[in-house]
């Protein structure tokens, strides 16, 4: 059996594959000590063009070789900032209104593609497997394929993938769809991402598509004069581990504190990197109209909202920011008391398994984003309660994770007063059936945990028949 190479844009540290940093590094690194191979992507640093040329930087762990390479200025500014994060991300999750398009980025996004598929060239054995993730990589396979490799290559899209009308807002939409092409699997997050997909190759590329009749949830696509294979895989967690570390953190210091902060108040959690999909003021605002309209509630509900800013350098990542810090402001104004704050937003980054005991102190997880891939966090939430007496998930529709979560009480996050109707269900709900929808939600989440997500897609990877 052959090697494995995962490729993403940024690449875990050995360290990181260990500790608590994130189940999406220690999931893939699992796959990579199994079969052997390489992990390869950018390191993370801006370089001049004499280091970022001198690379991969190398660095072994057992079986896995972990290869970086630093990007110039003029690489970040364009494939990074630019064209994958001012433009993909926000059209990619319907946020047009915030996406620019400019001819040079998307050049750069392009030719960063290409230097990277020639610098990961010499590391690739004739039958490796080549596991490409996520946006800022959809030329990849294309740029590969150039430069003559023959192997298996798949793809998995972690963000939702847009219908065909909004794709087209990205003036280069065809040359996008065609690049696609060149994989041989395309993995998404949801049904609705792989038909999305399948309807621009349908109606705008005039390809085939074919489902297979065995599996719904797999098709065959014909088009750009090539075949590939689509499939469904939805990204999961490890439950039970993220159970065992939840309890055993419950009597550390920071969860002492918390509690003793809210001096028996009911919390809701919420946990984001702060970002526009992920639907923050609207979620401020559907509280606020808890407090409003139940005011029993007040001086008897908290919400903390994590929210550590991330893409600081795009511009619309400080609008959001200075909108989150007004409205957290207005509404605190509106409602504190001498010891009573109704919303702690906090800024800072924290450690996974301290955000999984704080999930296991709460009532409520408050998970609404206005379009998501999957949302881990919703996921990790509800793995982290306590069996006995769980907190209850208040999720959007518009998350990949409401098409497995059905014990969650969904919302539509555009809808402040049903949102804010949930929340008090939820903040009142009985134990029996917080019980009965934590138990739903856990069978759901062991039966689909992160290892069925990564071994599904390297099977049906490796069953792809090589050089097609
Ligand atoms: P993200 O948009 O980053 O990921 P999400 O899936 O919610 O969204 O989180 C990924 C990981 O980051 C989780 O393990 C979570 O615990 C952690 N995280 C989030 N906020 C944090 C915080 N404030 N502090 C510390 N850790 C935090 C993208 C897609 C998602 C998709 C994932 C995986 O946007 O839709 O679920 O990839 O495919």
């Amino acid at each position: 059996m052959g090697r494995l190479i995962v490729v993403s844009n940024r690449v875990a540290t050995p360290t990181e594959t260990k500790g608590s940093a994130g189940g999406l590094a220690v999931g893939v690194f699992g796959a990579l000590k199994d079969a052997g191979g390489v992990w390869f992507g950018w390191s993370g640093d801006v370089v001049s063009e004499t280091v970022a040329n001198a690379g991969p930087m190398l660095v072994e762990d057992g079986p896995v070789t972990f290869a970086t390479v630093g990007l110039t200025r003029k690489d970040y500014d364009q494939y990074y900032r630019g064209f994958s994060n001012a433009t993909l991300w926000p059209v990619f999750h319907y946020r047009n209104d915030l996406a620019r398009y400019e001819r040079d980025e998307y050049a750069g996004y392009r030719r960063v593609n290409a230097w990277l598929a020639h610098k990961l060239m010499k590391l690739i054995h004739p039958d490796d497997n080549i596991w490409v993730h996520d946006y800022h990589l959809i030329p990849f396979a294309e740029a590969l394929r150039a430069e003559g490799v023959r192997n298996r290559i798949g793809f998995f899209l972690h963000i939702p993938f847009p219908a065909p009308q909004v794709l087209q807002t990205i003036p280069p939409h065809d040359e996008l769809v065609r690049s696609l092409s060149c994989y041989d699997l395309l993995g998404f997050q949801t049904s609705n991402d792989q038909q999305a997909f399948h309807d621009y190759i349908a109606r705008e590329a005039h390809g085939k598509v074919s489902m297979r009749a065995a599996n719904e949830e797999h098709g065959d696509v014909e088009a750009y004069g090539r075949k590939l294979r689509t499939g469904v895989y939805r990204i999961g967690v490890f439950p039970d581990e993220i159970a065992a570390q939840a309890a055993r953190y419950e009597s550390r210091q920071h969860v002492l504190d918390l509690k003793q902060s809210l001096e028996g108040r009911k919390l809701i959690m919420s946990v984001d990197r702060l970002d526009y999909s992920k639907g923050l003021v609207e979620r401020f605002h559907a509280f606020e109209q808890l407090l409003e309209t139940t005011p029993e509630w007040r001086g008897k509900v908290t919400l903390v909202q994590i929210a550590p800013p991330t893409r600081s350098d795009v511009a619309s990542y400080k609008l959001i920011r200075e909108e989150l810090e007004r409205e957290a402001g207005r509404i605190n104004g509106r409602y504190s008391g001498l010891d009573y704050t109704p919303i702690r937003y906090l800024s800072q980054q924290y450690d996974r398994w301290k955000l999984m005991s704080l999930f296991r102190e709460s009532q409520v997880g408050y998970v609404t984003p206005l379009h998501d891939g999957m949302n881990l966090v919703a996921k990790e939430y509800v793995a982290a309660q306590n069996p006995d007496d769980p907190g209850v998930l208040v999720l959007s529709i518009f998350a990949g994770a409401a098409a497995e979560l059905t014990g969650a009480l969904l919302v539509n996050p555009h809808d402040a007063a049903s949102m804010s109707e949930a929340l008090e269900r939820a903040l009142s709900m009985p134990l029996d059936e917080r019980r009965a929808r934590y138990q739903t939600n856990m069978a759901a989440l062991r039966r689909n945990d992160l290892g069925v997500w990564r071994d599904s897609f390297l099977r049906d990877l490796a069953a792809v028949p090589q050089a097609r």
